[in-house]
């Protein structure tokens, strides 16, 4: 992007970026595009204050309906291993699905729009569970709109994401193309190979410090600390994963990009002429991205969704245990990686303090009953027994 704004441009930003209510921020991002000029080099930030504008317009909206008391229910709290949020455009079938593999019941209707609140299912897999959420459509041809904004809200807040895509559709694989790029200039990536950056100011650092494990391409830390210094960011965290450009920070400036694992779930497989649409849309997928062919009509296809699901969150289930007694049926749920001494954490803050040793059985232990330190990595299927002081 590096979008050369004139000076009273990046005054503008900066007020913005400084402002602490959606009031005062409303005010200098209207003030921000009136001084941006336009041409092609700006496109980019111009599209970013606008909707930012929106965003903050209907946030200021929100609020105020909300002291009026009611308002929107706009997030699901997260419930089982992991949330999964369904996106997709109008009538691919996410409240289908959602009734197909949970237990809720959401409203189904051969026309679009009939999801207007989000709603959470459970799915079960093995011993565990995972929450489902279902979600109003994604206008992909109305950027504006403020259902969008709502429900990228809530995909920022989930573990994961589903793109749902029927195979209905007259294209299915330009849309989930279309539907990919919507979801990443908003914020919402769905592939690790990407870089990312991350900006997190903070007066207690001292200067601009560079983390993470990126690479940075094409600049140096001198070049990153000039740019930053022009939208008068002086202290501040930079985090850097995968290959990063110096365009890439200055969107992070604007936008907070996340990782989202995903699923591409293709339904419909019933419907005539789906197999080559799907192989399209296969095709067109990111390689790192798992993609399910399905029908919540007929099944097809829907056993497999816990295990990818599963996979996606990257999650392991650890199992605790009594001396002498049997393990607890309900697992653990901890990240991929996750040792001994996180497990215990998770069982009681102050068992980290009075932790000993444990004992292990399972996929990791080299032999049954184990005895292990605190650094332990875990993996699915561990049985572990904590002895604490
Ligand atoms: N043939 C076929 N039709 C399906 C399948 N899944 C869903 N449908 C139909 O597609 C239509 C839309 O389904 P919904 O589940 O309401 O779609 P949605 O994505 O929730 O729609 P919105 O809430 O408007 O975004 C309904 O008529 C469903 O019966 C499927 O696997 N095969
Ligand atoms: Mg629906």
């Amino acid at each position: 992007m590096p979008a050369n704004l004139p000076p009273e441009a990046k005054a503008k930003l900066a007020k913005y970026s400084e402002a602490k209510t959606p009031e005062e921020k409303i005010r200098a991002l209207e003030e921000f595009l009136s001084a941006v000029p336009k041409h092609k080099g700006t496109e980019n930030i111009r599209l970013w204050a606008r909707r930012r504008l929106a965003e903050l317009r209907e946030e200021a909206e929100a609020r105020r309906a909300r002291r009026g008391g009611g308002g929107p229910r706009i997030f699901i709290e997260r419930a089982g291993a992991g949330q999964v949020v369904l996106l997709g455009p109008p009538n691919s079938g996410k409240s289908s699905l959602l009734a197909r593999v949970t237990n809720a019941n959401p409203e189904i209707a051969p026309y679009p729009f009939s999801t207007q609140q989000p709603t959470p299912g459970m799915l079960d897999y093995k011993d565990i569970q995972f929450q489902l959420v279902d979600t109003p459509p994604l206008l992909l041809d109305q950027p504006s709109s403020p259902i969008n904004n709502r429900v990228i809200g809530l995909a920022r807040n989930a573990n994961a994401v589903a793109l749902v895509i029927g195979l209905d559709n007259p294209d299915p694989a330009r849309t989930l193309v279309r539907l990919i790029e919507f979801l990443s200039e908003r914020g919402v990536v769905i592939t690790k190979s990407r870089g990312l950056v991350r900006i997190r100011r903070d007066r207690s650092v001292n200067g601009v410090k560079i983390t993470g494990h990126g690479r940075m391409i094409g600049f140096t830390e001198d070049d990153l600390r000039r740019l930053l210094s022009q939208y008068r960011i002086y202290n501040a965290v930079v985090e850097i994963e995968g290959d990063v450009t110096l365009d890439d920070v200055e969107d992070a400036i604007f936008t907070t990009r996340v990782y989202k694992p995903a699923v591409i779930i293709l339904n419909k497989s019933d419907v005539k002429g789906s197999r080559e649409k799907a192989g399209e849309a296969v095709k067109a997928a990111p390689p790192d991205v798992p993609v399910l062919v399905v029908s919540t009509a007929t099944g097809e296809g829907l056993d497999k969704l816990g295990e990818v699901l599963f996979n996606i969150l990257e999650i392991i289930r650890v199992y605790t245990k009594q001396p002498n007694k049997e393990p607890d049926p309900d697992p653990l749920i901890l990240e991929k990686g996750a040792t001994v001494i996180e497990a215990a954490r998770r069982i009681h803050k102050d068992l980290v303090k009075r932790f000993r040793y444990a004992k292990v059985w399972g996929p990791s232990a080299k032999y049954p009953g184990q005895r292990v330190g605190g650094d332990h990595v875990l993996m699915d299927g561990d049985i572990i027994e904590i002895h604490a002081y």
